[in-house]
């Protein structure tokens, strides 16, 4: 495979295949657990509040979605004023044998990012904001780099503004060090607003990762997916970046939903032959997959300026 390829029956799955009633299902985090495909999906209740349930797959395109939430915002003792309005946009990352769950905490506080930690995805440990809002879209790296655990976020300067900032801590709860990893590209397809989409994965030439980039055209907001490589020993800094998108909305599936013109990823699963399953969203209405190879992202990385 050279490039990119679209699941020919996409998507692989819709508020149909949800057996409890809800707007939508999307944005879903992605893991391998005991042999199994574990996406972690955001799904929209017909209120408005969003919740994540667990869907699993044997073969990572066939998925059965679990008949209740597993996180909810009431679930959440202690951290219910961070929820209220839902749960959005979940990122898994294992670290030894623990999971680690990075997600959008919406509430009359503005988003943050909160966290949660597991070993079996069925009991869950809260471990609250870490970070003050306006945050959203963060990963965690899946190991200590120069001794510390390091995060990618998006601190937002309005509404509808913000670049992609990392930072570092000794416990992942207490974060400092922010440095701005990359910035908007003015004019072009992440002139508006860019944000991380799936957690890094270790490669031979670096840290790579997918970002979403977001273009205002008029009323319309596009959201598209590209790469980011970053150092190994150093991941604030950038070796690679894409100047074109690498996925962007033009089936119907991702052209016509609740957010028109939008691919959105927040999961991937590398796989032992060098492929890899991205899981992304289609108009903020499914999920579904895409297929390529590490090698393949890799070349979409052009060099990038020191001012980028
Ligand atoms: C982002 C987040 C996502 C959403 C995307 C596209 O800002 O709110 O949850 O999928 O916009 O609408």
């Amino acid at each position: 495979m050279s490039k990119l390829e679209r699941y020919a029956k996409n998507p692989i799955l819709t508020a149909e295949d949800v057996p409890f009633k809800v707007n939508s299902i999307f944005n879903a985090g992605a893991i391998k657990f005991q042999n199994k495909y574990l996406l972690l999906c955001r799904v929209e209740k017909p209120s408005g509040i969003s919740s994540l349930v667990k869907a699993w797959s044997e073969d990572g395109i066939h998925f059965k979605v679990e008949n209740r939430p597993v996180l909810t915002p009431e679930n959440h003792q202690g951290f219910f004023e961070y929820v209220h309005w839902g749960l959005e946009d979940p990122r898994i990352t294992r670290i030894g044998g623990i999971y680690y769950i990075l997600y959008t905490g919406y509430s009359a506080n503005e988003p943050v990012v909160m966290l949660a930690k597991t070993t079996d995805f069925k009991a869950f440990e809260f471990l609250g904001p870490i970070t003050e809002p306006i945050n959203k879209d963060a990963v965690l790296f899946p190991e200590k780099i120069d001794g510390f655990y390091w995060k990618i976020d998006r601190p937002q300067i309005t509404q509808y503004e913000g670049d992609i900032w990392i930072n570092r801590s000794p416990d992942l709860l207490h974060w400092g060090s922010p440095r701005r990893l990359i910035a908007r590209r003015k004019a072009l397809w992440d002139g508006d607003k860019i944000g991380a989409s799936t957690p890094p994965i270790r490669t031979e030439r670096g840290w790579l990762m997918l970002y979403h980039g977001v273009r205002t055209i008029g009323m319309s907001m596009i959201y598209r997916q590209g790469v980011l490589l970053l150092d190994s020993e150093n991941p604030a800094k950038v070796l690679g970046r894409s100047n074109e998108p690498i996925l962007s909305p033009e089936m119907p599936y991702e052209r016509q939903g609740d957010v028109p013109n939008v691919v959105f990823s927040t999961g991937w699963i590398p796989e032992p032959d060098g492929t890899i399953k991205i899981y992304y969203s289609g108009a903020d209405s499914n999920i579904c997959l895409a297929t390529t190879t590490v090698d393949y992202l890799l070349s979409q990385c052009d060099p990038v300026e020191d001012s980028q």
